[in-house]
């Protein structure tokens, strides 16, 4: 069975790993990141979300954390710091530091950020193909207005560094217009026996990857079922800013209104949690098949629980 799952960072890489647990060994998974959250630092090209599933799958993450690497220490961080040298909001490791320096490396000897990626994964093994969902620079810059007026300014700014504290008042992918998936994302999709939507952030996460033109209208074509788990639960995220930046959009913070955002023309299935369980029916009547079963990844069984409850119900909706 070739599987395609969409997805962000900690939501989506957790997702996987439970994936990876119920799936027979001859299956093959698929994974198209998020490139939205990428950032120039230092010089360095960051990529937060195929970090995070690149780590998380190869044994690498930070567990309690859900980024950055295990066992890190911030001597490079701090000697920068002592130099003047910012920003110091955003906290890169010295073993992370690595992985930035052969990205930058390579890209900068002319290989697309795809082929850097496979590079990078040699060595993680995380048992997936990981994709950019581009090669292409996009960056997701969130709109606010606060006492430095209205601006927009990085994704990773509002959230590292502001906390999500001031409203979103808009998310725009900036780049997103211009990008071309990359090699092999249409394919993949096109190919997919059932194509997943983990618990990644609606809008910053699997909404930047949809904003690539011909991904969102390659899924609404695809021959397979989709079935995606709300990362909303009892009408808060689970963790992160999904809240403001679903505000920022006119969606409400709830597991049947991300269902209804995403719609009938690109869902076929949606998981709720059991705490949700009265979204069913107006998800079901906006033409989406809907199970409520408990979606906290609080450990390797639960999560293995609910990647096996995204497979039944795609079986389902077949
Ligand atoms: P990020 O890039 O690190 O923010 O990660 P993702 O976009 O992949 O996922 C973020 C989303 O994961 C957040 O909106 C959380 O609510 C959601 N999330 C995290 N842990 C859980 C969980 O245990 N269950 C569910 N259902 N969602 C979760
Ligand atoms: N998240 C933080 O909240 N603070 C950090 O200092 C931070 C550093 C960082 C470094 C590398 C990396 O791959 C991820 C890092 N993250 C950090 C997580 C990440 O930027 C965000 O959680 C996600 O992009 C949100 O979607
Ligand atoms: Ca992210």
């Amino acid at each position: 069975m070739r599987i395609v799952a969409l997805a962000g960072g900690i939501g989506g890489a957790r997702f996987l790993r439970g994936l990876k647990d119920v799936v027979a060994p001859d299956d093959e998974i698929t994974v198209i990141g998020n490139t939205g959250d990428d950032i120039h630092l230092f010089g360095l090209k960051v990529c937060p979300d195929l970090d995070t599933v690149m780590y998380t799958l190869g044994g690498g993450i930070h567990e309690e954390q859900g980024w950055g690497r295990a066992e890190e220490t911030f001597a490079v961080k701090d000697e920068l710091a002592a130099y003047g040298v910012g920003p110091s909001w955003f906290g890169l490791g010295d073993k992370d530091f690595a992985t930035h320096i052969v990205r930058t490396q390579m890209l900068g000897a002319g290989y697309p950020l795809s082929a850097v990626t496979e590079a990078l994964c040699d060595r993680w093994q995380p048992g997936v193909r990981l994709l950019p969902m581009s090669d292409d620079r996009v960056e997701t810059h969130v709109r606010i207005t606060d006492d430095g007026g209205s601006r927009a300014i990085h994704f990773q700014e509002y959230w590292v560094k502001l906390h999500a504290a001031v409203d979103a008042e808009a998310i725009i992918p900036v780049g997103a217009d211009t990008a071309k998936p990359a090699p092999g994302v249409l394919e993949a999709i096109a190919a997919a026996d059932v194509i997943l939507f983990p618990p990644s952030n609606p809008v910053v996460s699997i909404g930047t990857i949809l904003a690539v033109p011909g991904i969102r209208e390659a899924v609404a074509a695809a021959a397979a079922p989709v079935v995606g788990l709300s990362p909303i639960i009892g009408g808060a995220p689970v963790r992160g800013m999904a809240d403001k930046v679903l505000a920022a959009v006119g969606v409400e913070a709830s597991a049947a209104a991300v269902a209804r955002h995403y719609g009938s023309r690109l869902l076929d299935g949606w998981l709720v949690d059991e705490v949700d369980a009265d979204a069913v029916e107006s998800v079901t009547a906006a033409g989406i098949a809907c199970r409520a079963v408990p979606l906290l990844m609080t450990d390797p069984a639960a999560t293995a629980a609910m990647a096996r409850a995204a497979l039944d119900l795609a079986e389902q909706v077949r």
